[in-house]
């Protein structure tokens, strides 16, 4: 059984992109696994026997096998102490907002993904755009008069909430219409370790990380 975390996932996805930056954030040595979602490889009876949904991302780590981003994240909170909340009630409000993101940051990333990837009829993106902003507009206003979404330092909720909005440019969404999201995700990208999507997810399997403790 290795202690050694290993994480798969792809170079384009917003749901690979959360794990991974919280590994970067926290300095933790890891294993990176790509996963060519273009190939279909994920669909395939090797990765299906990792993550039966057949998507990425997934961690391994002590024998155990944790998929969906978010479950990923309270795994490396809870295991490893970065990016927890400081009291009880902090750490069920961080995981309110990752279950909220899931159900609701989600539509920035669909009209990310037709914008992107597929050709669709205009109504499609019509059904997704005005969920896709209510959710950007309901994380400003949470955002007022305070720097983080949950306590008064970045948690899994921040790093969740912002790695599943972090391709919102591809989708035609302008941050600058959300000025407290904006200074948000800037005090974000000011976190020693931070990197975009496509400067952090390799292409290729790769060895990552410092050799920092994997405990706070
Ligand atoms: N709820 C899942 C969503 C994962 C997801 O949608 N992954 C996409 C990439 S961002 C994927 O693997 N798509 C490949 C496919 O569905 O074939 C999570 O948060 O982990």
């Amino acid at each position: 059984m290795t202690d050694r975390l290993t994480l798969y996932g792809s170079f384009t996805s917003s749901s690979t992109y959360k794990p991974m930056l919280y590994l970067a954030l926290s300095g933790l040595p890891f294993s990176f696994r790509t996963v060519n979602l273009k190939n279909g490889v994920q669909r395939e009876a090797p990765y299906l026997s990792v993550n039966r949904y057949g998507q990425v991302p997934a961690l391994r780590h002590r024998g155990l096998t944790i998929v969906q981003s978010n479950v990923i994240l309270d795994y490396l909170a809870r295991t490893t102490g970065h990016f927890e909340g400081a009291t009880e009630q902090e750490r069920w409000t961080a995981r309110e907002w990752l279950s909220w993101e899931a159900d609701a940051i989600t539509n920035v990333a669909k009209v990310r993904h037709f914008s992107r990837f597929r050709q669709v009829d205009s109504a499609v993106m019509e059904h997704f755009r005005p969920p896709a902003e209510a959710a950007l507009s309901f994380v400003d206003t949470a955002l007022e008069g305070r720097d983080w979404l949950v306590g008064n330092v970045c948690t899994i909720a921040d790093i969740g909430c912002w790695g599943r909005m972090v391709f919102m440019a591809e989708g035609g969404l302008d941050i600058n219409r959300w000025p407290r999201l904006l200074a948000w995700s800037e005090r974000i990208k000011a976190m020693p370790g931070f990197a975009l999507p496509y400067d952090l997810i390799p292409k290729k399997d790769a060895e990552l990380g410092s050799t920092a403790p994997l405990t706070a």
